[in-house]
């Protein structure tokens, strides 16, 4: 038996999971967070300082708060996604899925045969799941979850071929990225309409596949209208996000 629910289970568990974000170079960042009432915990390898070693350091921790560790990659490092399933990620978050043969290839490295060509050697995901090996080939693809990032306007136009990849579990959409594509790089307006107009639609899509949507929202309110639109995972801002904000307001108190 997996040491704790999967990822996939809590995911269709109905209620919407809140995850922490997190960019800061050290795995006791992510550790610390995870002991907070999130759900789970993103790992950004894409903008954020941590790095693969980091990273996977980070996920026992993440693991000893009983939550998933899910890692964003850099954008087209679809290699990197199997090393972190190994090291026991729970789920993958690719960035830039603008095609249907980018959404293949991520499928093709975080799922095993006959869904995709992940290669064999999941040495720390075998301890963290408790599974034996034989148990955690039939289940990985299961248990694991990977995500296409929806968050330009090519994307977007084919939200539904990205969907019916086999082994694509979800879509996350990324609204500061939409936003720079929706307004032809004019400005960065990641809760403004013409991004909520895209959501929505991406959202109905996934729902109609029977698939994940999963957004980022830049703050906890934001979050609270994403989950009420029906996301089923909403990233609550990030882990320097949040120390700017209570270093700010701290210091506001301090000097008001
Ligand atoms: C975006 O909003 O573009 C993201 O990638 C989430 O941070
Ligand atoms: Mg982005």
């Amino acid at each position: 038996m997996p040491a704790h629910p999967s990822l996939a289970e809590r995911l269709s568990g109905g209620a919407p999971l809140l995850t922490a974000w997190c960019g800061l170079p050290h795995p006791s960042v992510a550790g610390i967070l995870a002991r907070e009432a999130f759900d789970a915990v993103v790992l950004d390898t894409q903008h954020g300082a941590i790095d693969f070693a980091a990273a996977v350091q980070a996920v026992p921790l993440i693991a000893a708060a009983g939550k998933p560790a899910l890692v964003r990659i850099p954008v087209g490092e679809f290699a990197s996604a199997s090393r972190y399933l190994d090291a026991g990620a729970s789920g993958i978050i690719a960035p830039m899925i603008n095609t249907a043969e980018d959404a293949r290839r991520l499928a093709a490295f975080t799922k095993f045969p006959p869904l995709g060509e992940r290669s064999w050697g999941p040495h720390a995901a075998l301890a963290l799941t408790g599974l034996e090996p034989a148990q955690y080939l039939k289940q990985a693809n299961d248990l694991t979850v990977t995500f296409a990032m929806v968050e330009t306007r090519e994307a977007l136009a084919i939200v539904d071929d990205i969907l019916a990849v086999p082994g694509i579990d979800g879509i996350f959409i990324g609204p500061s990225d939409l936003s720079i594509a929706l307004s032809g790089g004019k400005g960065l307006d990641p809760a403004g309409a013409e991004v909520d107009k895209a959501l929505d639609h991406a959202l109905a899509r996934a729902k109609a596949a029977g698939k994940i949507a999963a957004v980022y929202a830049v703050s906890g309110a934001r979050a609270a209208e994403l989950s009420a639109k029906g996301f089923h995972l909403i990233a609550v801002g990030s882990d320097m996000g949040m120390l700017r904000a209570g270093a700010q307001a701290a210091l506001a108190a301090a000097r008001a």
